[in-house]
């Protein structure tokens, strides 16, 4: 697998957001995002600032809050800033472009006001993509959902070349994807993947898991971790786990890739 290091991709990278998180990923030397998947918003800003240390990036559902006000999302905003970490909200967009911008900038969450990633379904069609797009300022940046990690997904081979289509067409916004593997050669794309843990294969309910240093080397950039820390009766030191289990596996790969 070739891989060039984090800090020469930011040379390379485009777009200002895709560039900021690879020289973070760099300076912090960690290439973990917690998703942060609990139901109130106290539970979300004391992990935030728990883990804040360890990521790159905080992954949120910012939907399944049970007390959500718009106070928690300028607290996210003030722990993203003093830990250093960037807010990526897991809405999956999948609708026509007019449903998709209402619902990105407007509702109780108004996630364009706060966001700096969002991530979005390809099946509507690029509408979707010109949509958020229209709805975002310049360093607000687009995932596409290439492949899934769950078991029977249909996200054909097809989908996923689209997706990669798609994303270069659109690379003034789109600055990369949710996938289980390097699926772009273009450097400045950064591929985000889910479905890592290492105590369980699987859940019940289809999620299907990979190690963090199985995921690396199939090419992943940022590795995504939701129950495999927050389940844990030591969420710390759990992330301080995953974060050198992937970052050593990084750096493992840059060796390979040298041979
Ligand atoms: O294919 C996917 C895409 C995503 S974004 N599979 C996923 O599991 N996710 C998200 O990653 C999912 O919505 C959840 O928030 C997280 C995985 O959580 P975990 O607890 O299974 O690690």
């Amino acid at each position: 697998m070739d891989r060039l290091p984090y800090k020469e991709r930011a040379l390379l990278a485009t777009h200002p957001l895709s560039k900021a998180i690879f020289e973070l990923i760099e300076e912090k030397e960690t290439n973990l995002c917690l998703s942060a998947d609990v139901n109130s918003a106290s539970e979300l800003l004391s992990l935030a600032d728990l883990v804040g240390p360890e990521i790159c990036l905080l992954k949120t559902h910012i939907d399944i809050i049970d007390d959500f006000t718009p106070d928690l999302t300028l607290k996210l905003h003030t722990l993203a800033k003093k830990h250093r970490f960037f807010l990526f909200e897991d809405r999956k967009f999948a609708d026509i472009g007019n449903t998709v911008k209402l619902q990105y900038c407007g509702g109780v969450y108004k996630i364009s006001s706060w966001a700096d990633s969002i991530n979005a379904h390809i099946i509507p069609g690029p509408g979707i993509i010109e949509a958020l797009k229209e709805a975002s300022s310049p360093s607000q940046g687009l995932f596409l959902l290439a492949q899934m990690s769950s078991k029977g997904n249909l996200l054909t081979e097809e989908h996923m070349k689209k997706a990669v289509e798609w994303a270069t067409r659109y690379d003034d916004f789109v600055i990369g994807f949710i996938s289980q593997e390097k699926i772009a050669s273009d450097p400045k794309f950064l591929h985000l993947t889910p479905g890592i843990q290492l105590n369980n294969p699987s859940d019940p309910l289809g999620q299907q898991y990979n190690s963090p240093a199985s995921a690396i080397a199939k090419g992943s950039d940022i590795l995504i971790v939701g129950r495999g820390i927050t389940h844990s009766p030591n969420p710390l030191a759990a992330a301080q786990n995953y974060r050198s289990q992937s970052w050593k596996a990084y750096l493992s790969s840059l060796r390979k890739a040298e041979i």
